[in-house]
């Protein structure tokens, strides 16, 4: 059978199409409404500056203010925390992500300070502690007013791991800091 030249085309778009399928795959986000696009909630009606959304479980007496803000570095909107709330207190973890011992992501985010200090990390739940690789502490006196800083981190998971989350905490280092920052694009993709 020969080919003519709309059969060739054909084949070439199905390898285009093929190779399109394998990079998306291989860039599939694990966090649950990492970009904060989803819809969001009042908590309680006596809280109105306190919000939830779909795959993050905050602890509302550990921040004052947590939505949505048009601020944002991806889709229509980003995180916006604001917290008073005592050193180390944990206020926003994302949903367990069920990943594979033994295997390499990578955790990316973008974040603007505006306020205090914080600590960005990801935990691993089976062993319930932090992977060392992943913590970060941010500083507001690090950014502009109104700069956005990208940041990324590979680790390899021990083989025991079963499941991960993103955990975002207020500051080791200052009793009772505000603290108040946007987050947006929050990624853990698997590499290999
Ligand atoms: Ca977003």
């Amino acid at each position: 059978m020969k080919y003519n030249g709309s059969m060739l085309a054909l084949v070439v778009v199905l390898l285009v199409c093929m190779v399109q399928v394998v990079g998306v795959a291989a860039e599939t986000n694990l966090v649950v409404n990492g970009s904060f696009e989803e819809e969001w909630t009042v908590v309680s009606a006596d809280t109105p500056e306190k919000l939830r959304t779909v795959g993050w479980t905050a602890n509302v007496l550990h921040h004052d203010e947590l939505g949505p803000a048009p601020d944002k570095v991806d889709g229509r909107s980003a995180l916006r925390m604001v917290s008073t709330t005592r050193r180390n207190a944990q206020f926003l973890n994302s949903v367990s992500i069920a990943v594979d011992g033994g295997k390499t992501y990578k955790f990316s985010y973008w974040l603007y300070m505006k306020d205090g200090i914080t600590s960005i990390a990801v935990v691993n739940n089976t062993a319930g502690a932090f992977i060392r690789e992943t913590q970060m502490r941010h500083f507001a006196d690090d950014y502009m007013p109104g700069e956005w800083q990208y940041f990324e981190f590979v680790f390899t998971l021990p083989e025991t791991c079963e499941a991960i989350r993103v955990s975002l905490s207020q500051s080791p280092l200052t009793e009772n800091e505000r603290t108040e920052y946007y987050l947006d694009d929050v990624r853990i993709v698997q590499l290999d």
